[in-house]
């Protein structure tokens, strides 16, 4: 299928030698285990309690079990050629109630040996500190992100980590898309906590207090950690390409402020001090300020950029847009067709995404410029099908979609790295289906395929097996030529 129509064709030798394949996933997603190991409840777990809030009522508590099977999951990736793997750490278990205290020796040693499991198995960790399982008791005391005293309990946790994990795990990212708590959890509400409808300052509230939270955790490992560590630590954020619905000067200025408010939000002040005019523009007195201290504390603390990409859209001006009021206060549209018809892109099984391979190559390009090009591991990019109850398991596995997106954003990703971005890596998401948040386990975004009907048996998909062809090629090419430049 595919949206340029013809595949695009893309090998490993388009990729420098020292170039990073992984895969990706996040701990609520996975692991399940909900009460084992100590570990407390996050706003996940007491979330899902309301049925209402995910499509098939369902929820993390057993997830696909990989606190169990970490083994095993870590056997299949490593036998399908990934030499890395990004993960995250639940805060939960290393602080139940999250206030720093006393870390959980049985969450630290979970994930001492998941982590000692990879790294046996030649499989380099990148972790994450937060993908969205924020403690339930941070935010039933403070209100979580809303808080400013969050800057301190996850410098706390933050802390933790590098000295119980850091002596392995060289690459950190901080905080998993803020954009998505501020917007969709703490704004809109379809993600834990769940929002407050009509109090639109929050969701910038969050956002201030994850920049800070997240130049804290950089400030404690650049300042404790970093000598006698190595490693670097950086931020994923989320960003679609904005694509200019037309030539006309409106829509261009909507398309350049739809990726301020997605990208520039997090971004501009890490690496310019403030955040962009656009959105001051526009948010006014709801958007906090850094004063001058702030602005000092955060600037330049990251060392990469990590990038979650999936799709694209068309985005025009608009005067008076739709319902929801985050959309209000850009005031753009987004749009799915141009105005001959033709679509942006095939679509996914996710009603916001589309495949259009071509998107990235500019978002890489747009980051580059915008940011002096910073190093840039794209920490997620992928696709999801429709788990469909009446498919065959032959069926299911037969993936060719996601095959032709892999090979259209990856040949996107060797053109940028052509043109001179500095792309260090790339993480398929996900290494397993999972609980995909408020769509439950009606969506299927992994390469590796979990029957959840019997037993959660894992099987590899043909895009699994595609990577693995994909990345294993190269291996038998240089040992064939013995080329030293090539030995990993
Ligand atoms: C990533 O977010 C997440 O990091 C990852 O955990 C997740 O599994 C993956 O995407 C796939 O979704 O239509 O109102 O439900 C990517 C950004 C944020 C895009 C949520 C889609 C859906 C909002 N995504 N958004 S809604």
């Amino acid at each position: 299928m595919g949206s340029t129509g013809r595949e695009a064709e893309v090998a490993r030798a388009d990729f420098p030698d020292g170039f990073v394949f992984g895969v990706a996933t996040s701990a609520y997603q996975i692991e399940g285990a909900r009460r084992e190991g100590g570990k407390g409840d996050n706003i996940w777990d007491v979330f899902t309690e309301d049925k209402e809030r995910v499509l098939d009522r369902s929820n993390g508590d057993i997830a696909v079990d990989h606190y169990h099977r970490y083994r095993e999951d870590i056997e299949l990736m490593a036998s399908l050629g990934f030499r890395a793997y990004r993960f995250s750490i639940s805060w939960a278990r290393i602080f139940p109630d999250g206030l720093g205290g006393k870390v959980n020796e049985q969450g630290v040693a979970f994930y001492n040996n998941l982590i000692n499991f990879m790294i046996a198995k030649g499989i380099e960790p990148y972790a994450t500190l937060y993908h969205w399982d924020l403690p339930n008791n941070l935010q039933k005391t403070l209100g979580g992100w809303i808080s400013e005293k969050i800057v301190d309990y996850f410098a706390l946790y933050a802390e933790a980590c590098f000295a119980n994990f850091g002596d392995r795990v060289k690459r950190w990212i901080t905080i998993n898309e803020p954009l998505q708590t501020s917007v969709n959890a703490y704004g809109i509400g379809v993600f834990a906590p769940g929002g407050c409808e009509g109090e639109t300052a929050r969701c910038y509230l969050a956002a201030h207090h994850q920049i800070l939270a997240h130049a804290a955790a950089v400030d404690v490992y650049r300042r404790k950690f970093k000598a006698a560590q190595g490693g670097e630590v950086g931020l994923v954020v989320d960003c679609e390409w904005a694509e200019p619905f037309s030539e006309k000067a409106e829509d261009q200025i909507a398309a350049q402020r739809r990726i301020d408010f997605q990208l520039g939000w997090y971004l501009d002040p890490i690496y310019f001090g403030d955040y962009p005019e656009s959105m001051r523009e526009r948010v006014g007195n709801d958007l906090p300020t850094f004063s001058e201290k702030d602005k000092e504390f955060i600037r330049n603390k990251i060392d990469f950029v990590g990038l979650n990409h999936y799709t694209s859209r068309l985005i025009a001006h608009h005067q008076n847009p739709g319902d929801i009021y985050f959309y209000q206060v850009q005031q753009v549209e987004r749009i799915e067709k141009w105005n001959t018809g033709q679509k942006i892109g095939e679509r996914a099984a996710s009603e916001w995404l589309f495949i259009v391979p071509w998107g990235l190559h500019k978002l890489l390009n747009y980051i580059a410029k915008k940011y002096d090009n910073p190093p840039i591991y794209i920490t997620e990019n992928g696709m999801d099908e429709e788990d469909d109850q009446s498919a065959t398991l032959e069926q299911a596995l037969n993936d060719t979609t996601r095959v032709g997106y892999f090979k259209g954003y990856l040949a996107s990703v060797a053109q940028a790295i052509k043109d001179g971005v500095d792309v260090r890596g790339y993480f398929a998401w996900s290494f397993l289906d999972n609980f995909e948040w408020a769509m439950g386990y009606t969506k299927r975004f992994g390469i590796v395929y979990v029957d959840y009907k019997n037993g959660l048996a894992r099987h590899p998909k043909a895009s699994a097996l595609w990577f693995s062809h994909f990345l294993k090629v190269i291996a038998t090419v240089c040992i064939h030529h013995n080329n030293h430049r090539c030995a990993v």
